[in-house]
């Protein structure tokens, strides 16, 4: 355990000249009660089981394969309710599912569980305690508040790897979770071929996770995704039945049917109830062993419900039927009333389907930071909580450490402690590199979903106010350097070798992200004292690293469903540096000659402009309605002048413009109107080349390569990327250089 989560109890021994230092342990999650008393014992002690005969099979394994049992001094008396060995301690026993008493004294411990999870999750809090060398007497009373804990496996790109998934079950048995729900879009028998069975070597594969879940005591739960071509008849109802059947015989003993990001027929309510109901009675209720079914609504969002549909599923589907919810929006974090509004929908409580800290969205990114902002008041409102991830399991680890803590405990969650408690959990010899690292991959910027991140860079953020309160760049530049070192020494570690590979890409993009910084420090230094080579040298270097970071991909190999560019810092240290960049070139060229040439050629220097075609002047039409094209209009508006005048300004790391017209400050987004989502670089800057005294305006990134047309006066995207006749067209003169 961290020494800052350990506070320091010193046992002094009458009669021995050593001290000795027990430490109680900060458990995670965080335990209903805890009384911790004195030094109980060593944790190279020697143990012995008794009960281990009839206690939880799986809680006495995971014993045996942690600790010493043979024949040691301390016994461990383990079983859960029912059990002889434990029947003195009933009690104590917490009388709630998954429930568990835990004590620690100096001569036995005793693990009683509720049920046999109860007895493995108080197995997994004593190993918790015993990574301490001097082990503290204590008395644990523990269960969940929230009955469903996990992950689902949901999003769009690469699936986890097989190794992935094992290495989780046990991170997740750990961390007391209980429920894995694989629905990985992109595995063909899930989704596109859902009624063919899996081939022999997936359904090995497929066998071998289960048991591995379930060692774990985690639920797995196979979800199929039949709403893209089902049809509402008998065959398909034993379609799934029978896929389903496959799959319980690889052990499967949880279902779960999507409906998310459908149209047409797949989307109708009633049937998706009466197909439930039927796999209800027809193989849930046939089989003994299978839990109750769950289900992803079409309607999974309170922005995307409308009609009937939420009330049809709750009034007509069996009550056991659990049904997911990702919130008020796609990406959002739970509140109470939100959950009163969807509970009362559909009849039950929903299971929660959190789509954090999944990328899949903003694939550029990792979300690294605090998971914050689910109410802890939600408890007893929701039937499970489950985490969509990034496609990166290991990186993901960050946020399931705090869900599964939130999860079990939400009242005495805490965000920030939980999340330093991960990074030492994840990178106990790297600790503070990668706490650096994390905190600079926090924000996922503006996206469709809306969702942010708060407290980026927190370091850069306070160094910055320091140079701007005039206390000069020396907290700035520390800043880059403990970055610069913090990227070398994760490029450098042992440790956590799965998760190094995963974040790699933004690892390196930190670095070059820190020598960037770095250098526009000495610009401005070499600015400020006069020294025109110096500035030249660093701004060589700014741009060199800028380079290779561009080029920077993740996930790039044959067969990969998603590449990633990445980045890192968004937040505040990249649009600092950006804006820092273009002011020094500017401030420079105002005042040298020296080398000039390295700079980005600037077609159309920053300024003020009007975009002119045959004479007719390029305006927004109504600064106040979104959606609408710009169009041209002959002659120049009086009245709102500012409606025909655009800033111009180039962007020097991807050296393309910018244009946001003067009125309402609105820029034109890749389809030529005025947009409604939030401006992204990638998609809203341009390229624009000259030809015979006439410009080209060209999309870039991520948005394609469509040049700007003219259709019934107004700006269009042309269908086809090349220069089309014409594609010319465009004037762009000074404003009051007429
Ligand atoms: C998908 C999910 C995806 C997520 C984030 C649900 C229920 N379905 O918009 O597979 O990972 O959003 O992009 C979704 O969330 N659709």
């Amino acid at each position: 355990m961290n020494k800052k989560f350990a506070s320091l109890v010193l046992v002094l021994f009458s009669g021995a000249t050593l001290c000795s230092v027990a430490q109680t342990v900060d458990l995670s999650p965080v335990p209903q009660s805890v009384e911790w008393g004195s030094r109980a014992f060593s944790n190279q002690t020697a143990f012995r089981i008794k009960g281990g005969f009839n206690a939880d099979y799986d809680a006495v394994e995971l014993l045996k394969r942690k600790v010493n049992t043979k024949n040691g001094e301390v016994k461990i008396i383990i079983g859960e309710r029912g059990d002889k060995s434990v029947k003195a301690y009933a009690d104590r026993i917490p009388d709630r599912a998954e429930g568990y008493y835990l004590s620690i004294s100096p001569r036995q411990v005793i693990i009683a569980g509720n049920d046999g999870r109860g007895t493995f999750y108080g197995v997994q809090t004593f190993l918790q305690i015993l990574r301490q060398p001097e082990v503290m007497s204590v008395v644990v009373k523990d269960y969940p508040t929230m009955p469903d804990r996990g992950i689902i496996e949901g999003f769009y790109g690469n699936p986890f790897s097989h190794k992935n998934r094992l290495d989780l079950f046990d991170f997740m048995g750990a961390n007391k979770m209980n429920v894995f729900v694989y629905g990985p879009k992109d595995d063909p028998y899930h989704r596109d071929k859902w009624r063919e069975p899996y081939p022999a070597d997936e359904a090995a594969r497929m066998t071998e996770l289960v048991k591995a879940a379930h060692k774990n005591h985690v639920q797995f739960v196979w979800a199929v995704h039949p709403g893209v071509d089902i049809r509402w008849n008998k065959a398909d109802s034993i379609n799934i039945l029978r896929k389903c059947e496959s799959v319980y015989q690889m052990g499967v003993r949880a279902f779960c049917v999507f409906f998310d990001d459908i149209g047409g027929e797949g989307t109708k309510a009633e049937k998706q109830a009466a197909l439930l109901n039927y796999l209800n009675k027809e193989f849930v209720k046939k089989h003994k062993d299978v839990a109750p079914l769950m289900m992803c609504p079409t309607q999974y969002n309170k922005g995307w419900s409308h009609g009937s549909y939420l009330n049809t599923l709750g009034t007509q589907m069996d009550p056991s039927v659990r049904i997911m919810w990702t919130g008020n929006t796609v990406v959002d974090m739970i509140e109470r009333n939100d959950m009163e509004w969807i509970n009362a929908q559909i009849n039950r409580k929903a299971y929660i389907w959190l789509n954090y800290p999944v990328t899949d969205y903003c694939i550029d990114h990792l979300l690294m930071g605090k998971t914050y902002g689910n109410g802890l008041d939600i408890g007893d409102m929701v039937s499970g909580f489950c985490s969509n991830p990034m496609e990166y399991c290991e990186a993901s680890k960050v946020s399931f450490y705090s869900i599964a803590d939130y999860a079990w405990n939400p009242v005495k969650y805490d965000a920030a402690k939980s999340w330093e408690m991960s990074l030492n959990y994840l990178m106990p010899n790297e600790e503070e590199a990668f706490r650096v690292f994390c905190e600079n991959n926090v924000d996922l910027g503006p996206t469709g979903h809306g969702l942010r991140r708060e407290g980026e860079s927190p370091r850069f953020r306070s160094a910055l106010k320091a140079s701007t309160d005039g206390l000069g760049n020396k907290a700035l530049r520390e800043v880059f350097n403990e970055m610069r070192v913090s990227a070398e020494v994760l490029q450098k570690t042992t440790d956590a070798p799965e998760m190094m590979e995963e974040i790699a890409p933004w690892v390196e993009a930190m670095r070059l992200t820190a020598l960037r910084g770095e250098a526009v420090l000495k610009m401005d230094d070499a600015l400020g004292v006069g020294t025109p080579e110096v500035f030249i040298d660093a701004y060589l270097a700014y741009a060199d690293a800028n380079g290779k970071q561009r080029e920077l991909r993740s996930r790039d190999f044959p067969g990969s469903i998603k590449v990633a560019s990445p980045v890192v810092a968004t937040n505040y240290v990249e649009p600092w540096m950006r804006t820092m960049v273009a002011s020094l070139i500017d401030q420079y060229k105002e005042k040298y000659d020296y080398r000039l040439d390295v700079f980005p050629k600037q077609l159309i220097p920053q300024g003020k402009y009007f975009i002119k075609v045959d004479g007719a002047y390029l305006t927004d039409p109504d600064s106040k309605q979104g959606g609408i094209a710009a169009e041209l209009r002959a002659d120049r508006d009086t009245i709102n002048p500012q409606s025909q005048e655009w800033t111009f300004t180039l962007d020097p790391n991807t050296n393309r413009y910018k244009i946001v017209n003067n009125q309402a400050g609105r820029y034109i987004n890749e389809l030529g109107k005025f947009g409604t989502n939030p401006y992204n670089e990638m998609w809203n800057t341009y390229e624009i080349t000259l030809q015979d005294g006439k410009y080209a305006i060209r999309n870039g990134g991520n948005a394609g390569n469509r040049f700007w047309g003219v259709k019934d006066g107004k700006i269009y995207q042309v269908s086809t990327p090349q220069p089309e006749a014409g594609a010319f067209r465009f004037e762009i003169v000074p404003v009051g250089g007429m």
